[in-house]
């Protein structure tokens, strides 16, 4: 599919300027789109989020330095990337923003401070210099392109760093993070935080019998199950360790969170999958650890981690399939 043109939004009154730069970017091959105000323009910027805004500084209604102050704040709420911080720190604020080019009858170098003071990208006189305004106009729409590309990848492997490469599950460090963070909402709302640990029982056996990669579609089964016992979206699933996983429950307490792994172990041994080395069952089944505490400012969450551990190694001492709370 071939790929749409760039949109250009043309902000001025007059009417043989807007002709103009129409025309001679249309030739460009970019999508030109008008209007006749700073307040028009704001209106179009909104529903069309053009590559680049050609700005007029002297208009009725609203001028062009008042509209480029709102289109800098409305770029700013479109703004997702984690990253745009980062850039801030070194002095590239703004590069991921629509990119602004005003251009004017003034000249004064007041008017050209005050443009670049409310956020203008780059600044033209008229007469407008047409090649001048080529070249300005294909780096400006080139580089905002280039951001973009950027931003995305970024977002996509700040995602990624977060998961499970195996089972698509939090891995451990989004679980630490996450954890952390629970733990520190929970304090301000003096409400109990529960975390339950599980453990696949007998896997190396499973291994040894069916092979690693027989090893690796179990783990990703087992953790489906429980992202559809961890039905909240504040819980969280996350692969603890190599056949170990953990789902955080917030607002939860000792009672609520055995259900949920009550749920699982019955979930998990209902799968049905096979296995013959087990000691305990024809099937492959789960050990879990459950604990819950209001969480405190002067105690680690490592705390309900190590209870967490110390229940699920108490379902593995008193028979497996189980859970302990
Ligand atoms: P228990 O019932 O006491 O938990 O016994 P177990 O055999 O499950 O426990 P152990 O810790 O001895 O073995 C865990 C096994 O999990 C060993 C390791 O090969 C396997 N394992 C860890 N990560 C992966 C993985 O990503 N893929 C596969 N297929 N196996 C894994
Ligand atoms: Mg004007
Ligand atoms: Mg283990
Ligand atoms: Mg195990």
């Amino acid at each position: 599919m071939p790929e749409e043109p760039p949109t250009i939004l043309v902000v001025d009154d007059d009417q043989f300027i807007r002709e103009l730069l129409r025309r001679v970017m249309e030739k460009e091959g970019y999508k030109v789109v008008e209007a006749t105000n700073g307040e028009q323009g704001l209106d179009v910027y909104q529903r069309l989020k053009p590559h680049l805004v050609m700005l007029d500084a002297l208009m009725p209604v609203m001028d062009g330095f008042t509209c480029c102050k709102h289109l800098q704040k409305l770029s700013d709420e479109d703004e997702t990337s984690p990253d745009s911080e980062h850039l801030e720190a070194q002095g590239l604020q703004g590069v991921s923003q629509t990119p602004v080019l005003m251009i004017t009858n003034l000249d004064d170098p007041e008017s050209v401070d005050r443009a670049f003071a409310v956020g203008a990208t780059d600044y033209i006189t008229k007469p407008i210099h047409l090649a001048v305004l080529r070249q300005r106009v294909r780096r400006l729409i080139q580089q905002f392109q280039l951001y973009q590309k950027l931003e995305q990848a970024n977002r996509e492997l700040q995602r990624l760093a977060t998961l499970d490469g195996l089972t698509g599950v939090a891995n451990r460090r989004r679980f630490d993070q996450y954890l952390d963070d629970e733990w520190w909402r929970m304090i301000r709302e003096e409400s109990p935080l529960s975390l339950i640990l599980c453990d696949i029982d007998f896997f190396k056996k499973y291994n040894d019998t069916y092979g690693h990669q027989a090893g690796d579609a179990c783990l990703r089964r087992v953790a489906d199950a429980l992202r559809f016992c961890a039905k909240r979206s504040v819980d969280l699933v996350a692969r603890y360790g190599g056949e170990e996983f953990a789902i955080v429950l917030p607002n939860t307490t000792t009672i609520g969170a055995s259900l949920v792994a009550e749920e699982l172990r019955s979930l998990v041994h209902g799968l049905k999958i096979t296995h013959a080395a087990s000691a305990i069952s024809e099937y492959v089944t789960l050990s879990l650890g459950v604990a819950s505490l209001y969480p405190e400012p002067d105690t680690p969450p490592a705390k309900l981690v190590a209870e967490a551990d110390m229940a699920l190694y108490q379902a593995k001492a008193s028979g497996r399939n189980r859970y302990v709370a």
